[in-house]
């Protein structure tokens, strides 16, 4: 079991053995250190994926890493039948880093996603006096919360969606970045609960807001009294140079409420980075007159809370104070889009890049369906740098927030020079 594979062998045996439900680029990586990955045969990589957001403390780091095997060598899961000694220490200082009164513990993106909106639900019917079964939750166009039946029930990406229903009823969707339509759905719609939102829209290309429409979406919620739920699973831990993306323009490192460009969310859905990438780690955070809605039995999972997330989680969110990782993205962002965009202005085979902090992307100037952009991929991976296309011709750069300048201005020079081999 422990022989090593050559690269052609292992992409051989995952299309054997592995169900077909990706496509990845033909790169089999074997190690992780930093902002680096080596494949099977050795050859080093800059990672400008970072496990789609998840390795923003960098590939294995020391501290998680050792936070996970030492309590792995201690209790790794009781469920939660019983009591663990670790998931209070984590639930309080996850409340205290967050600035919310409690946390409920889950493992994946997806199954947050879903805790939040069976609270939501819950909230609107015992709360808020909602008739039973007619609860709604506005989303937005383009959305990406996740995989599971209901998630998919309310995407519009068609190989999400196409042939997995019946569909789960009670969303309704209104354009992203248009405030008047949020607006018009909120005095229309009948039994709304809550808005459920991406602060950046992450699968839709990076496609960031108005800098107004946050503070908009969060005051029609507050009129209205309905939940305003962000999903920060892939914004959040420090990725767009703030603690999380509803916090506006600022690095303060979890201080966040006292800044007036917070947008607090009544509900802040985390997952990925919250563990660093070690290990599958998702939380939704609310204050008590949310969370206290769900009573035992109602909601939970078996390896939700268990002692090593807890272990890996308080680590991996001490990293990112530690080593001022939001000020860092913020910072190398702010210098890979100025460098990008000097290129830019020569280029007729970049149209455009944008993003915030380390989350970033470059929009070909090809059709959607051209493989331009898959073909820029593999000719980066050629040259050490590992990216990922999105919607055919968006490519996404989200390096680990532990790179320095120096590296970030190599791998510009990577970038750029191999697209000028693309340039028409
Ligand atoms: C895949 C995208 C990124 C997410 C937000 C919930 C989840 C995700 C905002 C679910 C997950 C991932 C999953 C990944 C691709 C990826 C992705 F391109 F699809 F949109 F990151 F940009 N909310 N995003 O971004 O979390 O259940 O996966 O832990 O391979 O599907 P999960």
């Amino acid at each position: 079991m422990l022989e090593k594979l050559s690269s052609k062998d292992a992409i051989a045996l995952e299309d054997k053995y592995g169900a077909h439900n990706y496509h990845p680029l033909p790169v089999v990586l074997s190690k992780g250190e930093g902002v680096f990955m080596w494949d099977a045969e050795g050859k080093r990589y800059y990672d400008f994926l970072s496990a789609y957001s998840a390795v923003n403390q960098g590939h294995c780091h020391p501290r998680i890493v050792s936070a996970m095997t030492e309590q792995a060598k201690t209790l790794t899961l009781t469920s939660r039948a019983f009591y663990n000694d670790m998931l209070g220490k984590y639930e309080k200082y996850a409340c205290e880093y967050f600035g919310f009164d409690k946390m409920l513990p889950m493992n994946t993106g997806a199954e947050a996603v879903e805790t939040a909106i069976k609270i939501c639900r819950k909230w609107a019917y015992e709360k808020k006096g909602i008739a039973e079964h007619e609860a709604k939750i506005i989303v937005f166009e383009n959305n990406f919360h996740g995989r599971t039946t209901t998630i998919i029930s309310f995407s519009n990406d068609e190989g999400a969606r196409k042939n997995f229903g019946p569909y789960t009823p009670g969303f309704v969707k209104v354009a992203y970045n248009d405030p008047k339509a949020l607006e018009e759905a909120l005095k229309t719609e009948k039994n709304v609960a809550g808005v459920l939102i991406e602060p950046i829209q992450g699968e839709a290309g990076v496609f960031r807001p108005d800098a107004d429409f946050l503070a908009k979406v969060k005051g029609l919620c507050n009129d209205h009294g309905v939940l305003f739920i962000a999903d920060e699973i892939q914004t959040g831990i420090a990725r767009t140079g703030s603690l999380l993306a509803v916090c506006g323009d600022c690095s303060c490192q979890g201080h966040c409420e006292k800044q007036d460009t917070y947008q607090r969310p009544d509900m802040l859905i985390l997952g990925k980075a919250l563990s660093g990438g070690a290990y599958p780690v998702s939380a939704v955070l609310a204050n008590n007159e949310i969370m206290e809605v769900i009573k035992p039995g109602q909601h939970g999972s078996t390896f939700g809370g268990n002692p090593v997330a807890a272990a890996v989680a308080m680590e991996a969110l001490e990293v990112v104070k530690d080593e001022n990782l939001a000020q860092n993205a913020r910072e190398l962002g702010d210098l890979f889009r100025e460098k990008m965009n000097a290129y830019i202005e020569n280029s007729n085979i970049v149209k455009l890049v944008r993003g915030k902090g380390l989350l970033n992307a470059i929009v070909i100037d090809d059709t959607e369906h051209s493989d331009t952009a898959w073909n820029i991929c593999v000719a980066l991976k050629e040259n050490g740098l590992l990216a990922k296309p999105t919607h055919g011709n968006i490519i996404r750069f989200a390096p680990p927030l532990v790179m320095t300048k120096e590296q970030l201005l190599e791998c510009v020079e990577i970038i750029t020079s191999t697209l000028k081999k693309f340039e028409k």
